[in-house]
């Protein structure tokens, strides 16, 4: 619920995170703000005088109500507009009992305050004008930033390049369209304010930034969330064993039964500073069972959307069918998007544990874009040869490119790339000028979209109810 967002009236909720602490901070911000905090805040037993504020500075002295003494506090006075909000604000940092801070919120509130919602402190500093939406949620990237590589993307979101970016092309495009709009005034006589020559080469140049941002999804999805690696293979072969051997817990089934893992398994995992996220999948294989063939349609799929692949091969199996398996998986990878690592794994059964094997894989596949390793997940090792083949594909990121990791930007980009085109396929069969700056305006939507100058309230609704409450 996101009904009350504009009453101006004045909320207040618990910042720092729930349950004991050294200290708790209890944010408040509203038109009656400084009011408020006055009826419950005395300093030296007497009542405090909001007229003396200095914005920014923090003030000692105790929380009392009805006669009661709560709690030794700090208070720090924000006047607006300098504050994150936009309005006046207070934070209260009281000490971290559970008790103390929830008996504060209960005292504020019966004075007057509302509980905020969730994000409401952020969508009311939106709504100020203190930043744009993309600034909203990196903000909310940030606070769930887990390492180095996604903390620099957010980082780099919050600073507002890549708002800049869009806003750049953006009010090209409009200039461009209210010049063709113009010609619509004057078609009876046959004008034309805006150069098309001008405008295919600001067209391309749009669209190739568009694509640009649209491409960088995939790299900024796997810093943001992890990099997706498919573990996949043949029933039986030890995907499962892996994945439990990676995370080091029994997180799936083994058994030596063929086709134990029906559904596909996803856990993250942190090495050397990079987010994976491994997928264990249901083992390949022809099959007449309903529920296990559902099984193997999402193992395509997570081959489909994985960074990395992960291979598994059977050292127990004889080598022309590991060959043929191998084979089969290498067709179903995009060497352009993904990087294949083949596991011989099993090899503690193996007397030269899978030497010989290994030569002669390597030899047969004769292709430089795959990296083949041994493997024995259940006795736990070669997992370092794995590692080092990982560290290939680290995302790499540049500090200074922009990637675009939140879905509802991706989706934008995708729709303002499709009018884009639509808009060069117009010219080049002339189409009427009406339906050209139709389509022109389509995209200027998408791109604004982005940035939150065009949204409605239920996309902010839905942005802002992913923050925690007292963000
Ligand atoms: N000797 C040996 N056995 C292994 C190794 N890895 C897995 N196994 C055994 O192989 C059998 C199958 O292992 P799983 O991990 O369930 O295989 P899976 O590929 O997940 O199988 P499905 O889920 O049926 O596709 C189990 O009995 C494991 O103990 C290994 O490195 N060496
Ligand atoms: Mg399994």
């Amino acid at each position: 619920m996101q009904t009350n967002m504009f009453n101006n009236d004045t909320i207040c909720a618990i910042a720092t995170p729930a349950g004991l602490g050294a200290i708790a901070t209890i944010r408040i911000s509203g038109p009656e703000a400084f009011a408020l905090v006055a009826k419950v805040f005395k300093q030296h037993g007497k009542p405090f005088d909001t007229d003396k504020i200095v914005s920014h500075r923090a003030y000692y002295g105790h929380v009392v109500d009805n006669g009661e003494m709560l709690d030794e506090v700090l208070v720090t006075f924000f006047k607006a507009p300098h504050s994150f909000t936009g309005e006046d604000s207070a934070e209260i940092s009281v000490h971290g009992s559970v008790y103390i801070q929830e008996k504060l919120l209960h005292i504020l509130i019966a004075h007057g305050c509302r509980m905020a919602e969730a994000g409401e402190f952020t969508r009311r500093a939106f709504a100020n004008g203190k930043f744009d939406l993309t600034q909203a949620e990196a903000i909310a990237d940030l606070i769930s930033s887990q390492n180095e590589a996604s903390h620099r993307v957010a980082i780099n979101q919050l600073k507002g390049d890549f708002s800049k970016e869009l806003q750049v092309m953006r009010s090209k495009l409009l200039e461009m369209t209210a010049l063709m709009e113009l010609e619509l005034d004057f078609s009876e006589e046959d004008v034309e304010f805006a150069d098309r020559s001008q405008l295919k080469a600001l067209l391309q140049a749009t669209l190739d930034k568009v694509n640009i941002l649209k491409d960088s999804f995939r790299l900024g999805n796997a810093i943001k969330n992890g990099v997706p690696v498919a573990i996949v293979g043949q029933t039986n072969t030890g995907k499962s064993t892996l994945l439990n051997a990676l995370l080091g817990e029994d997180r799936a089934i083994v058994s030596d039964i063929a086709g134990t893992t029906r559904d596909t398994i996803e856990e993250t995992l942190n090495i050397n500073g990079i987010l994976y996220r491994f997928i264990d999948t249901a083992g390949l294989r022809q099959t007449d069972e309903t529920i296990e063939r559902i099984g193997i349609e999402r193992s395509y799929r997570k081959i489909k959307e994985a960074t990395v692949v992960i291979g598994m091969l059977d050292a127990t199996n004889d080598y022309e069918s590991m060959l043929s398996s191998a084979n089969d998986i290498l067709a179903k990878v995009d060497f352009d998007q993904q990087q294949l690592i083949l596991c011989i794994n099993k090899v503690d059964t193996l007397p030269d544990q899978g030497e010989a094997v290994l030569g002669q894989l390597r030899q047969d596949l004769d292709n430089d874009m795959i990296m083949v390793i041994c493997l024995s997940a259940k006795r736990k090792f070669g997992l370092n040869d794995l590692y080092n083949a990982l560290k290939h594909n680290q995302p790499l990121t540049h500090p200074d490119t922009t990637l675009v990791t939140n879905v509802r930007h991706y989706e934008a980009l995708l729709h303002a790339s499709d009018s884009l085109n639509h808009v060069k396929e117009g010219l080049e069969i002339n189409v009427p000028t009406d339906l050209v700056s139709q389509d022109l305006r389509q995209t200027i939507y998408h791109l604004g979209s982005i940035t939150g100058e065009i949204t409605t309230d239920e996309i902010l609704g839905t942005i802002f109810s992913r923050f925690c409450v007292g963000k």
